[in-house]
């Protein structure tokens, strides 16, 4: 055997792993962080039920009722470590305007010297997962490979149902000689270190958390929980942060956004990705189906939350989803508001901090009428009365599912390939009670880029902030982007630029708005399935065939434009959720202002012109 021994350790690199860089830094890395022992994955369904069976013997996994809930399971974390912790999340590059005023940043030598310590012996007593995968089709050239060395086995198994993870990986990867074989290494370790004998608990993790990305060198070091983007880091921290990045010094666009496919009944389809912030109904509108009086449309899913769009020579964007599947928030899905999500769910799913239902399968609030009694997230009974009584939770409002995206009934029959799907329409979509209408198509493309710049969502009780307080998210990007906030406009401006040099006809640029409220503070618009009609409006705007009304912010249907076949909606009600009320949209540019006050560094010279511009109609 010629394999390199660390500190006595064999790192036991099976054979087909040949990338030298790759070998010399899990040697680093294990060095660093003394693993008892190193496991490659291989990606392998034996790999993935060994390692679920382990979970379960180590109490961290249930297994669910196998007759309700095939092959299946759930986990509670520690009450401590169930969300991602932006206040803890760092982008280090070397230059601090670089990460811009809407990240946390620290100089990457006094990171680095502040995670050393850290990371010195924190997997001891521990086994070091080495997890090969590619964001993207395997060997696609929009997709991209990273490494990830975890003490974690539940981010190990979560990894191989979120990206494409195993052995292709190293043939994709190669032996590096050629110049070519890059990866992202990702490092991730729960910081919770193990004495000899000393038991280990359901959910490891250390109340100290570090979620760090430098940009520069293309790395992530993550470090104390255990918890989704914080955890598993092909999600946000590389196909966001990272990529984002990436996408700025080589043209391409990495973004928070579904991809989806919607065909006509003549045939035709067309691609749209959307970008919405947290808790707009991202998921659902992914996997929307037609409603009454479309008979013949089809709506199928290629991503749910991040898409990856590289501009081709013919001038079109193509996108990939560089995921695999889905970890969505479980809470609020249900068999009405999204039956392809519930059908994804009926087999080999991993769930995270849902409520145990006494005959062993799953339940969470929103799904279904409350059983008499589960076991909540926390482990205590839960009945309703005792709901009643405290307003405990059965299910942490973040709790999650992850399942494969082949699972999806919906799931688009090119989600999987490498080449991507050309990209007609990108829409934009915040949660705004009154101000911003229904749908809104931009003149041109820097009047989108103001849209997706100044698009926000009104908090809601539950978030720290009172509630109705407009929260900017730019691009729904503000957590997710790895630098400067307002270079990331410019990169959107220059792309339009080049795409337009080409000759080719842009995709179009929309910005919607389901969330108008009447007077008596309920929505006016039904959302969901409905939602079926605004797309078809702007299939019709792309065909040149709705004229459409110019307002001050761009243009928008007149009623007669959408199709109303199997839907009451009355011209009154359409005006509620179109109006443009000169008021609200005075105070609302005041607000865009504030937020070019921030991002001044940088802003591109087209925002303050095109908010001038607004300002001009809204004056005449
Ligand atoms: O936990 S994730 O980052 O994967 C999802 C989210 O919080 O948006
Ligand atoms: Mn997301």
């Amino acid at each position: 055997m010629n394999q390199p021994a660390m500190q006595g350790l064999n790192l036991g690199t099976p054979s087909y792993v040949k990338n030298a860089r790759l070998i010399a830094w899990v040697a680093d890395m294990a060095a660093l962080c003394k693993p008892d022992s190193i496991y490659w994955c291989d990606g392998s369904q034996e790999e993935y039920d060994r390692l679920c069976q382990q979970l379960v013997d180590a109490g961290t996994f249930k297994k669910l009722n196998a007759a309700k809930r095939p092959n299946s399971f759930l986990a509670c974390s520690d009450p401590t470590d169930v969300a991602r912790v932006e206040d803890r999340t760092y982008i280090c590059s070397e230059k601090k305007e670089n990460a811009g005023p809407t990240n946390n940043w620290m100089a990457p030598a006094e990171m680095r010297a502040t995670l050393q310590p850290l990371f010195d012996g924190c997997m001891k007593g521990r086994t070091m997962y080495v997890v090969p995968f590619s964001m993207g089709p395997l060997g696609s050239p929009i997709a991209h490979i990273g490494i990830e060395l975890s003490d974690s086995p539940y981010v190990a198994v979560n990894m191989r149902i979120m990206t494409r993870m195993g052995k292709a990986v190293y043939d994709v990867l190669g032996d590096g000689l050629d110049g070519k074989g890059e990866f992202v290494p990702c490092v991730h370790t729960v910081g919770a270190p193990l004495q000899a004998g000393q038991a280990d608990v359901q959910w490891p993790c250390n109340k100290t958390k570090y979620i760090v990305h430098y940009p520069e060198t293309r790395e992530i070091w993550s470090y104390g929980s255990g918890y989704g983007g914080n955890a598993l880091l092909g999600k946000k921290c590389f196909a966001l942060r990272i990529a984002s990045t990436m996408g700025q010094s080589e043209g391409w666009l990495a973004e928070h956004m579904l991809i989806l496919g919607v065909t006509n009944p003549q045939g035709k389809k067309y691609h749209v990705a959307a970008a919405f912030p947290s808790a707009c109904g991202k998921t659902n509108f992914a996997m929307l189906i037609p409603p009454a009086g479309f008979e013949g449309w089809k709506v199928t899913t290629i991503g749910d939350d991040i898409a990856w769009i590289k501009p081709q020579a013919n001038g079109k964007l193509h996108a990939i989803n560089p995921e695999a599947g889905y970890f969505g928030v479980a809470p609020g899905t249900n068999q009405l508001t999204n039956p392809n999500c519930m059908a994804s769910l009926n087999e080999n799913a991993i769930f995270t901090n849902v409520a145990l239902t006494d005959d062993g399968d799953v339940w969470w609030e929103g799904m279904s009428e409350p059983p008499a009694h589960c076991i909540d997230w926390q482990g205590k009974d839960w009945t309703p009365a005792v709901a009643k009584a405290t307003g405990a939770k059965a299910a942490h409002p973040n709790a999650r599912f992850t399942v494969a995206a082949t699972n999806n009934p919906a799931l688009d029959s090119a989600w999987d390939d490498p080449a991507g799907v050309p990209i007609d329409a990108f829409i934009f979509g915040g949660r705004r009670s009154t101000t911003v209408p229904l749908v809104t198509q931009a003149r041109n493309w820097t009047e989108g880029v103001y849209m997706a710049a100044t698009m926000g969502s009104e908090t809601t009780a539950a978030a720290t902030s009172a509630a109705g307080v407009v929260r900017r998210d730019p691009f729904a990007m503000l957590p997710f982007i790895g630098y400067n906030m307002s270079d990331y406009f410019q990169h959107w401006l220059n792309l339009g630029k080049k795409l337009e040099a080409t000759g080719a006809k842009l995709p179009g640029i929309f910005c919607v708005n389901w969330f108008r409220k009447g007077e008596d503070g309920q929505f006016v618009w039904p959302g969901y399935g409905e939602n079926m009609r605004v797309l078809k409006w702007m299939i019709d705007r792309l065909e040149n065939r709705a004229p459409g009304k110019e307002h001050v912010f761009g243009v928008s249907p007149s009623y007669n434009e959408l199709t109303w076949t199997g839907l009451q909606f009355t011209p009154e009600q359409f005006n509620t959720v179109t109006s443009i009320d000169k008021a609200a949209w005075q105070a609302e540019l005041k607000l865009h202002a504030e937020l070019f006050e921030q991002l001044a560094h940088h802003l591109p010279t087209e925002m303050s012109a095109t908010k001038a511009q607004i300002e001009q109609r809204l004056a005449a």
